[in-house]
C-alpha cells in the first residue's frame, strides 16, 4: 500500500511540474481587419493592454495579430474583445460599433485591398 502512495506522490509531482513549464508563455493569432500603421499601433496597444499579454504584433499584410500570452491571466477571447472595443472585427467578435464609427476613413476598408489610402502607411 506505502508503495502505490509514493509512486502516486511522485507522479503526481512530475506532472504539476510538467504543467507549470507549459503554462506561462502561450502563442495565439487572431484575424484582426485593420488596414493601416495607424492601426497596428492601436490594435497592439489595445491587445497589450490586457493583462497577461506579452507580445502584440499585428501585420497589414496578413491581417494577423501574434500574440505571446500568459494563459492563466488571460485569454483570446478576451484580447479579441480589447481589440473589437477599439472598432475592429477580432477574431469571432465583432467590432464594437460606436468606436468603428469613430475610426479614420480609410481605417475602415477593413477587409478590402486599399490599404495605400491611410496616409501613414
Ligand atoms: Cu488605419
Amino acid at each position: 500500500m506505502k508503495g502505490i502512495f509514493k509512486v502516486m506522490t511522485v507522479a503526481a509531482f512530475v506532472f504539476a511540474a510538467m504543467s507549470f513549464s507549459n503554462v506561462e508563455a502561450k502563442d495565439g493569432k487572431i484575424k484582426v481587419n485593420g488596414v493601416c500603421g495607424m492601426c497596428k499601433t492601436k490594435i497592439e496597444k489595445a491587445a497589450k493592454s490586457v493583462k497577461g499579454v506579452k507580445t502584440a504584433v499585428w501585420s497589414a499584410d496578413t491581417k494577423e495579430l501574434t500574440l505571446n500570452y500568459n494563459e492563466k491571466l488571460t485569454d483570446i477571447t478576451k484580447i479579441s474583445q480589447a481589440v473589437a472595443k477599439i472598432g475592429y472585427d477580432a477574431g469571432e467578435i465583432k467590432a464594437d460599433k460606436d468606436a468603428r464609427a469613430k475610426l479614420p476613413a480609410c481605417c475602415k476598408g477593413g477587409n478590402s485591398s486599399h490599404k495605400g489610402a491611410c496616409s501613414d502607411k
